[in-house]
C-alpha cells in the first residue's frame, strides 16, 4: 500500500525548512491526487552533473482546480472545497504544498481559512491584491479587475497573520499592479507595505512574454528586502529558466498549470483521434499502459 508517509506537521514546516536552508525551489501545478503522484516521482538527470532533478513541491491552483470542474476561474469553489482537494493529494504524497488562495476572500472568512489550511498541513497561502469578482490575471486589462485598496490588503495580512496557530505557516502577498498595468513603482510600493503588514514572501505576478519587468522588479526588490522570499510565475515569459530567476533574487519558481494543460491536450487529442480511426491502435502510443496504471498507486509513474 502506497500512502503519504508524513505528518501534517512535517510536510507544513518543509517549506519554510527548504527556504531557511537557502534552497531554491521549483514547484508544479497539481489538481488531484493522481496528478500529485506524477509531480511527486517526476524526475530527469541534470546533464551537467548527473544528478537526479526533481520538483520540491506542489502548486495547487485556482485555474486548474476550477478547471477541472469545468468552471471559470472566479473564486466560485471556495477555500473548502480546494481543501479537500489537497487533503485527497496529501492522503498519496509528502511533499510540501503552496496554496494560490485567489483573494483570500471577505477578511473575517480568510481567518478560518489560515487555520484550516495550517491544520491541514498547507504550508503557504498565496492571496492576491485585488477586490470584487476576481478574474483570472491572465486576463489582464482585457477584463474587469480591480486592485485591492493598499491599507485594506495590509490588514488582510496582518489579521490572517495572528489567525495562524504556527510559526511555520507561511502568507505570502501577491502583487497584481503589473498585470494591470499600473507600473512598477506601485508595485514596489505595494511590495514594502506587505512585507512591512508581516507577509513572509512576495509573489510578483506578470503576463509579459519578456521576463524584463520581472527581472526589474526582483533587482529593485532585493536591494531593500536581501532576505524575504520572492516568488515568479513564469507561464507568459516561458522561455527564462528557473535558474535565470533564481540568480536575479527569486527564491520559488512556479509553474502553475502545465500538469492540467498537459493532460487536456492529450484527452483532446485522443478522443478525437479514436473518433477518426474508429478504434483505438494509432492512440496507443499517447496514452499511459495499463500496466503503468495499475502500478501507479504503489510506484508512481516511470515512462
Ligand atoms: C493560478 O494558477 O490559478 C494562478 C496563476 O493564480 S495565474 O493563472 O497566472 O493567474
Ligand atoms: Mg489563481
Amino acid at each position: 500500500m502506497w500512502t503519504n508517509a508524513v505528518s501534517n506537521e512535517f510536510r507544513r514546516g518543509r517549506l519554510r525548512e527548504l527556504l531557511a536552508a537557502g534552497r531554491r525551489l521549483r514547484l508544479i501545478e497539481v489538481h488531484n491526487p493522481v496528478s500529485a503522484i506524477i509531480a511527486e516521482y517526476a524526475n530527469a538527470l541534470d546533464q551537467d552533473s548527473s544528478r537526479s532533478l526533481e520538483f520540491d513541491g506542489f502548486w495547487s491552483s485556482s485555474l486548474a482546480d476550477s478547471t477541472s470542474f469545468g468552471l471559470p476561474d472566479i473564486e466560485l469553489l471556495g477555500p473548502r472545497k480546494r481543501l479537500e482537494n489537497i487533503q485527497d493529494i496529501f492522503t498519496v504524497t509528502t511533499k510540501p504544498l503552496v496554496m494560490d488562495g485567489d483573494t483570500g476572500g471577505p477578511v473575517e472568512h480568510f481567518e478560518y481559512t489560515v487555520r484550516d489550511l495550517e491544520r491541514a498541513g498547507v504550508s503557504a497561502v498565496v492571496i492576491e491584491d485585488k477586490t470584487g469578482l476576481k478574474r483570472n490575471s491572465l486576463l489582464g486589462t482585457s477584463v474587469e479587475q480591480r486592485s485591492a485598496p493598499v491599507a485594506e490588503f495590509c490588514e488582510k495580512i496582518k489579521r490572517g497573520k495572528a489567525a495562524q496557530t504556527t510559526r511555520d505557516f507561511m502568507i505570502i502577498a501577491r502583487i497584481e499592479s503589473l498585470i494591470l498595468g499600473q507600473g512598477m513603482p506601485e508595485a514596489l510600493h505595494r511590495a514594502n507595505a506587505y512585507v512591512d503588514a508581516g507577509a513572509d514572501g512576495i509573489m510578483i505576478h506578470s503576463r509579459e512574454e519578456s521576463p524584463r519587468e520581472v527581472l526589474e522588479f526582483a533587482a529593485e526588490f532585493r536591494q531593500v528586502h536581501p532576505a524575504v522570499p520572492l516568488v515568479s510565475v513564469p507561464t507568459t515569459y516561458n522561455s527564462v529558466r528557473a535558474g535565470e530567476l533564481q540568480e536575479a533574487g527569486f527564491d520559488v519558481v512556479i509553474y502553475a498549470n502545465h500538469m492540467m494543460r498537459a493532460a487536456l491536450r492529450a484527452m483532446v487529442e485522443v478522443s478525437r483521434e479514436i473518433l477518426r480511426h474508429d478504434r483505438t491502435a494509432e492512440v496507443e502510443s499517447r496514452c499511459l499502459g495499463i500496466d503503468a496504471i495499475l502500478s501507479l498507486p504503489e510506484r508512481g509513474v516511470a515512462v
